[in-house]
């Protein structure tokens, strides 16, 4: 993947994200598919039946000062569970939001968790859930990972490094595993 063909393509997506007002959900990346911008996270492999989180990553804010946004899959264990927050030795608060459309405007509110049902997942995705992530450490540079620490209402902890990637750099491909609700595999699964 070329780099400079990458940010030609972004730049329209960057205006929206701008109107977006707060730091933009609109694009799709897919950081498995971001080859061009080094080594991939490693993914640990989900066992069946074990909660996990995986596909974790960061879209640091154009400007500075501004929040970036969280992105993941969690993957459902054995019993439902709940996420219910997100904190990070490098962020000052993260927050759970949720997007929405209103009067065609993207819209986001926090919300206090989300639901994740066993065997199934909870997918946090541009244009959907999200983690909102207030008060970066200005040290957090693009390609650097993140660690991300969730706690679930279970009282269960899960930690996943989550790779930065600057506004422009964002990948912009639909990913894989940002359907919402507990099918998996179904939009990928063809030829
Ligand atoms: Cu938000």
């Amino acid at each position: 993947m070329r780099r400079y063909g990458t940010a030609v393509f972004v730049a329209p997506l960057m205006a929206a994200a701008l109107l977006a007002g707060c730091g933009g959900q609109e694009s799709a990346p897919a950081p498995q598919e971001q080859a061009g911008a080094g080594n991939a996270v490693a993914e640990p492999a989900a066992r069946p039946g074990t909660l996990a989180v995986t596909d974790a990553w960061v879209r640091l804010a154009p400007v500075a000062g501004r929040p970036a946004a969280g992105y993941f899959t969690v993957r459902g264990g054995g019993a439902p569970e709940r996420l219910v927050s997100i904190s990070s030795a490098r962020v000052a608060t993260i927050e759970l939001h949720e997007s929405g459309m209103n009067d065609g405007m993207m819209t986001m509110r926090r919300i206090d968790g989300v639901d994740v049902p066993a065997g199934g997942e909870a997918a946090f995705a541009p244009g959907g859930n999200h983690a909102m992530l207030f008060g970066v450490d200005p040290g957090v540079k693009p390609g650097d990972l993140l660690l991300l620490d969730l706690t679930f209402a279970s009282g269960e902890k899960l930690a996943v490094e989550a790779k930065t990637f600057a506004t422009g750099d964002a990948p912009v491909a639909a990913p894989k595993s940002g359907v919402q609700g507990a099918e998996h595999g179904g939009e990928h699964s063809g030829h």
